[in-house]
């Protein structure tokens, strides 16, 4: 059965060359994945399509109204079981990582809300979402690009999204390293030469040398994930020998 992916947007255009080309149009074009576009502003209850209104309090921009956004999750609810989660794409929300892309990969159903510019009603993440997702702490325009992140990375983790020449292995985060430096042919270009030892035909030489560098480069450019990688080191270690974390 294909993943349903629901996007739910005002900008249902920004999705056309995304939704066509490379891993993601592939799994499209083969049935893996169907996606359906809704634009929130068919559900606006006016002849000028507004879908938000000034923040009750005050304050500058726009808030997102409930009333548009929840008739439009209901109405795709509506067009075809499961229900699917409710991901709403905010800044606030928990930091997209492989292995939140992991758990949205085993759902059936993912029904996508984006915004554009400006907030949700507060009422819609406590009373719709099954959960916020950001892609990081940095400000973009909306939610469309964050949902484009989230479905790009779902897609190439279900069976058959990848070509055989694209390894399934999500190398540098499965292991907890950043990937070892690759090169291709010519052996020299403009002086600059490839290693000795990935010429030396020596596969132990070169899965150690591999190994060493991947660390090197982790521990240089990423303490958080190195940290992170003693600390698993460490709890495996406790559970074999029993001892309190
Ligand atoms: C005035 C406060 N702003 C929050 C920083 C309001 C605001 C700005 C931009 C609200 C929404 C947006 C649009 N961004 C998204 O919808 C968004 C997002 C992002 O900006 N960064 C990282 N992940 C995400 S997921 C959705």
């Amino acid at each position: 059965m294909a993943l349903r992916i629901d996007i739910l947007t005002l900008f249902c255009e920004m999705f056309d060359g995304f939704l066509s080309a490379s891993i993601v149009g592939r799994a499209v074009r083969n049935g893996l994945i169907e996606v359906h576009r809704t634009d929130i502003r068919q559900f606006a209850t006016d002849t000028y399509g507004t879908v938000d209104d000034k923040p009750y309090g005050g304050g500058p921009g726009m808030v997102l109204m409930c009333r548009p956004v929840l008739d439009a999750v209901e109405a795709v609810r509506k067009q075809t079981e499961p229900q699917g989660k409710v991901i709403l794409l905010t800044p606030q929300g928990r930091p997209l990582s492989q292995a939140l892309v992991g758990e949205l990969a085993g759902e059936q159903r993912l029904i996508l809300l984006a915004g554009h510019y400006e907030g949700f009603d507060e009422r819609i993440r406590t009373h719709l979402a099954d959960m916020e997702v950001s892609i990081g702490d940095f400000v973009l325009s909306g939610g469309e690009v964050p949902a484009m992140v989230v479905i790009d990375a779902v897609t190439r983790l279900l069976p058959g999204a990848l070509g055989k020449d694209e390894s399934p292995v999500e190398e540098s985060f499965a292991d907890g390293l950043l990937e070892y430096p690759q090169y291709t042919r010519p052996q020299t270009f403009r002086g600059l030469s490839v290693p000795d030892v990935l010429l030396s035909g020596d596969h132990r030489r070169i899965a150690d040398w591999r190994t060493e560098q991947a660390r090197l480069r982790t521990a240089q450019r990423r303490p958080d994930m190195m940290a992170r990688n003693r600390q698993r080191g460490d709890d495996r270690e406790n559970e074999q020998t029993g001892a309190s974390p």
